[in-house]
């Protein structure tokens, strides 16, 4: 225990020493070494071949300007990253966010989580993520497509089906995506699957638009039919209004659940009549077409709105974080539990601070780490590498049911790695890192000092 604590500290130190001014990096590191170092120390071979060192280490990171012209015919430029974590297993792969506050840090941490999360799919993926800080808000359709072509230029050069695959994440979407990869196929002069999320015309998968929230909501199924419940009748928070968060309660509703939140950077809805099929269709036109705020939903449906709150302190038995990093604050967390929450799965990555998560861990609730819970996103990105290699597609129903399987083998993965515990409690961050660490550290030992 001693051990282990100082050889955490004497990592994160010279990790820290390392990668300066990278706060969601180092945050993302010390959440998964928390559990990694008493395992490597366990597991001599691991901390001998320097596993955890060499792996905190991305294998290549790209970095260069965008230009675009604007409508009044202003040149932006915008700096754009993709960072090659770790191939070990596979292509690197893995999304594309375009915000405002997307750093260098920011992408480190999402590409370092990919690692492990695409290992958990148990399909042949490595680690990437990449990005602009460029905002889309506001920009029209024109703007948004110029910015696009213009990044693959350069984009292209370093990705392609067998060695990097990127997607979308915040900000990219299935507009972006078919921007990126008409760009990409005109450049490459090759129709590929070199990118993922594409439209149902042009090689994209049947269920990738609801993967990762369907799978969230698989992963939540999972957690609590193991300990003899279901999602029916659970009182459900929800937070973001994009991609991950629509699907998430379009499931969670399916299967029984009452979803009452959503929100977005501005603020969150309370609806405790519940956000049946119909709400939601209006919420999708709202975010997927004219790309609105939800502040208009309370408008609409005549419910309370609360400017720049998130959803925690609604009282529920389940919480779905599907916006970004950090969203869970210390207090969040606390207000979580004061109110009896059973379920935290998240969505979104890392949107738990690490204060909250060890609060989650204290008090032993379900609590669905990010690179378990939202795996079914980058699993069924995979799914349609696999078609597009192929070249075929799959039935909706056989893609749903190899996401199903998917979520259900991460859990089971989680529960085979988890610590015994005398009363049955899984410890699914422990469960999820050592899991997901072990494949990518059995492939660098076998590739010797690389
Ligand atoms: P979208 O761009 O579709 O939606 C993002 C949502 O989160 C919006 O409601 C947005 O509000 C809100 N949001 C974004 N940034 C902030 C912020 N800084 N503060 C408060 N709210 C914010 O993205 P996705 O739904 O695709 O992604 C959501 C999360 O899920 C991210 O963490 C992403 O990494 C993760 N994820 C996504 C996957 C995917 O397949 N898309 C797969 C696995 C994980 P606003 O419109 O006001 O900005
Ligand atoms: O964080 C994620 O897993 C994603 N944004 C999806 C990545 C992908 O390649 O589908």
């Amino acid at each position: 225990m001693a051990e282990a604590k100082q050889e955490l500290d004497h990592f994160m130190q010279g990790l820290a020493k390392r990668n300066p001014g990278e706060p969601e990096f180092q945050q993302a590191v010390q959440e998964v070494v928390e559990t990694l170092i008493p395992y490597v120390l366990d597991h001599r071979k691991y901390h001998d071949a320097h596993i955890l060192e060499r792996m905190t280490e991305p294998d290549r990171i790209v970095i260069f300007r965008v230009c675009w012209e604007d409508n009044e015919g202003n040149i932006r430029t915008n700096r754009a990253w993709r960072v090659q974590f770790n191939n070990s297993i596979g292509p690197y792969k893995g999304g594309m966010r375009f915000h405002p506050n997307v750093t260098l840090s920011v992408l480190k941490f999402l590409g370092f989580e990919q690692v492990l999360k695409n290992s958990l799919t148990g399909l042949p993926m490595g680690g990437g993520k990449g990005g602009a800080n460029f905002n889309p808000k506001g920009k029209s359709d024109n703007e948004v497509m110029r910015f696009c072509h213009s990044l693959m230029i350069e984009l292209y050069r370093h990705i392609g089906e067998d060695t990097d695959v990127p997607a979308g994440d915040i900000g990219v979407g299935a507009r972006e995506v078919s921007y990126l990869f008409g760009q990409y196929k005109r450049l490459a002069n090759r129709f590929v699957g070199t990118l993922t999320g594409k439209g149902l015309a042009f090689g994209g998968s049947l269920v990738r638009m609801e993967a990762t929230g369907y799978g969230c909501v698989y992963f939540a199924q999972n957690m609590l039919h193991h300990r003899g419940d279901s999602l029916q009748g659970k009182t459900c928070v929800v937070s973001g209004s994009g991609n991950v968060a629509i699907y998430t309660v379009e499931k969670a509703t399916e299967l029984g659940g009452k979803v009452v939140t959503l929100s977005d950077s501005q603020g969150s809805i309370y609806d405790p009549k519940g956000i049946d099929p119909d709400k939601l269709a209006w919420v999708k036109e709202l975010k997927e077409v004219r790309r609105g705020r939800i502040k208009e939903y309370a408008e609409q449906f005549g419910c309370e709105y609360q400017e720049g709150k998130r959803p925690w302190s609604v009282p529920c038995d389940i919480a779905f974080p599907c916006a970004t990093q950090n969203e869970i604050e210390a207090s969040d967390a606390a207000e979580l539990l004061k109110n009896g929450v059973q379920v935290v799965c998240e969505g979104a990555n890392m949107p738990t601070h690490i204060d909250g998560v060890h609060q989650f861990l204290d008090k032993k609730i379900l609590y669905g780490p990010a690179k378990a819970a939202n795996a079914g996103g980058v699993g069924v990105s995979g799914l349609e590498q696999s078609q597009n290699a192929l070249r075929l597609s799959w039935s909706r129903q056989e893609v749903d049911q190899r996401l199903q399987g998917i979520m259900r083998d991460i859990h089971e993965k989680c529960v085979s790695y988890s610590p015994e515990s005398k009363d049955g409690w899984v410890n699914y961050v422990d469960g999820a890192n050592i899991s997901g660490f072990v494949k990518v550290a059995d492939a660098m030992l076998a590739y010797g000092v690389v």
